[in-house]
């Protein structure tokens, strides 16, 4: 039975392995954002470690299986052994930290540093179960939102002001288009629990938050039809909630703004 186990524990290990590195049976689609070289970069390099340590720790536990299998014999007690506690623990620490410390840099310019001035500036609000993009119209800028108006039944589910001049031409829509080459700043908001934007082929992945506006900028290099899924567990309607990411060419669409805002 012991030799059994540690059989099956090396097996799966090794089919494992070969699925995630010579197959390369899973990957991402290709990237088309700026940071798409760097996230893959550190992605494998995470990959690579974790896979390293996951097949050491595979083949240790199948030896231990092995070795010390039933026999007949009486079990031994061991209280353990601190020394090596501590140094495996900090190990992790180290390896942990120092992945983050590799990787803050392409999080910090994609999450934290401002978005490149004149970028097309687009709400993603999250809802369940549904996306609502707001675009700013013509005068560039949103209008105030009152969660009190919010209502699908009126035509106004973000809530926008009827009051507020400046909301006069806000366009909401159910995908979010772009144009190729250009920077885009999205600013997440949500109206109820916490939904998560991410598009795979942006690298890009984070959290609406009720109450913050969080915020983040690309440029997409290739045009095309993107997924936008949403990544957090938000309810019985989550696996339904999703949008399309629409990258299309400067001009095709500005009139495809056009077009959407003209029966307003
Ligand atoms: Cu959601």
């Amino acid at each position: 039975m012991g030799l059994l186990l540690a059989l099956a524990i090396g097996g799966i290990t090794l089919v494992s392995m070969y699925y995630f590195f010579p197959s390369h049976g899973y990957w991402m689609p290709p990237y088309i954002s700026e940071y798409g070289q760097a996230y893959d970069k550190h992605f494998m390099i995470t990959l690579i470690i974790t896979g390293v340590i996951f097949f050491l720790a595979q083949f240790a536990l199948a030896y231990v299986v092995f070795r010390y299998r039933d026999t007949g014999a009486k079990a031994q007690y061991l209280l353990g052994n601190a020394k090596l506690e501590m140094l495996w623990t900090s190990a992790a620490a180290v390896l942990f930290v120092g992945l983050v410390l590799a990787g803050h840099g392409v999080w910090i310019r994609a999450h934290l540093e401002d978005a490149p001035a004149g970028a097309v500036q687009i709400e993603m609000w999250g809802q369940q179960f549904v996306w609502q993009v707001r675009y700013p119209g013509p005068d560039g800028k949103f209008g105030r939102t009152v969660p009190e108006l919010m209502k699908e039944s009126t035509g106004n589910p973000l809530g926008i002001d009827p009051e507020d001049p400046v909301g006069k031409d806000d366009l909401v829509m159910p995908v979010m288009a772009v144009p190729v080459n250009k920077p885009v700043e999205v600013i997440l908001r949500s109206k109820d629990v916490i939904h998560s934007f991410s598009v795979r082929e942006l690298r890009l992945k984070q959290d609406a938050v009720p109450g913050l506006e969080n915020r983040l900028h690309f440029t997409a290099s290739q045009e095309g039809s993107y997924e936008i899924p949403c990544m957090e567990i938000c309810g019985l309607g989550h696996y339904q909630m999703r949008s399309f990411l629409q990258v299309k060419p400067e001009a095709e669409f500005n009139q495809w703004l056009a077009e959407s805002a003209a029966p307003q």
